[in-house]
């Protein structure tokens, strides 16, 4: 894999996992130009894994954070004097990650405030150990939640939560994101790795043209109406179908045995 200056990406060929790390402890793994250049880097490098492949070569890809105090602690405060707060190319990566084909988890071990929660928020799975705490605190700035958290967070636990996070711009555990379902699930600290890591196994090993499909599908029902929803996923269905998964998991499932796909 590639050199990157705030990244540490890693690849798992055989379940076709690749991790990228967060990689400036120092600073909390605070976001700055560099580290979003190299994040969006590391996640098409990974994606290039596909083009060699006989079907899908990356099932999931994990984001975390280096060190064991941060995920990250949202966009570097000193590179705010850029035009836009956190620079040019943020709305890209948040835009992204939420676009990207495969399913992306956040492994979330310490602060997730700012920007680090708005990359976490898009996401598809978040995971975070009891240790972590979660944060808005750009109302401390004079600033609001410039990705999108205030409407992310509205649509997955209503606008009373989001605003008393924005608002106040305090510490919440990560339990009280677990009951609002911000985030996936908790785990004590000591369980979190092997937790996280058998999640990612099952979920690398399901049909990933499905995860595909289900990942625009869930994307589809934010953004639009029921009947054009409807109408996609049944375009995807059909589409399913005449897949050579479709055929392995019919087959495993009439063989009482685990399938196995490879996402063509
Ligand atoms: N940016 C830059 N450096 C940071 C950041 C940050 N966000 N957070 C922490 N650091 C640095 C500190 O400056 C310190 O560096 P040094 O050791 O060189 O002094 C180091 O990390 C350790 O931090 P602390 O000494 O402060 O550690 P504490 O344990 O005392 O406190 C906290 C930890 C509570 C996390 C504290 O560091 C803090 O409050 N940090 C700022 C958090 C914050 O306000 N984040 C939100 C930023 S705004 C934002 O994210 C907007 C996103 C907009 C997206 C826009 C899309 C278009």
């Amino acid at each position: 894999m590639g050199d990157y200056e705030t990244v540490q990406v890693d690849w798992d060929g055989d379940r076709g996992v690749g991790t990228v790390t967060l990689d400036r402890p120092d600073a909390l793994n605070a976001l700055n130009d560099q580290i979003r250049t190299d994040v969006l880097a590391a996640m098409q490098e990974l994606e290039a894994h596909n083009e060699d492949a006989d079907g899908v070569a990356l099932r999931v890809v994990v984001i975390e954070g280096a060190g064991n105090r941060a995920f990250s602690a949202g966009a570097d405060i000193g590179g705010f004097s850029d035009e836009s707060a956190g620079g040019s190319s943020d709305p890209g990566l948040y835009q992204f990650v939420r676009e990207f084909p495969a399913p992306v988890v956040a492994k979330i071990d310490g602060y997730c405030l700012g920007g680090g929660f708005e990359l976490s928020l898009a996401c598809d799975f978040r995971f975070a150990s009891e240790s972590s705490r979660f944060g808005l605190p750009e109302v401390d700035l004079g600033l609001l939640p410039g990705a999108g958290a205030v409407q992310y967070i509205t649509k997955l636990a209503g606008p009373g939560l989001a605003k008393e996070i924005a608002m106040t711009g305090e510490h919440f555990p990560p339990e009280r994101m677990s009951d609002a379902e911000v985030i996936h699930d908790v785990y004590p600290d000591h369980e979190f790795d092997d937790a996280v890591e058998e999640f990612v196994t099952d979920l690398a090993g399901q049909a990933p043209l499905s995860l595909q499909a289900l990942k625009e599908s869930a994307e589809m029902a934010t953004q639009t109406g029921l009947r054009e929803g409807i109408a996609h996923d049944r375009t995807m269905f059909e589409t399913l179908l005449s897949t050579e998964d479709f055929e392995e998991g019919a087959a495993a499932f009439n063989e009482d045995r685990e399938p196995e796909f490879q996402g063509k």
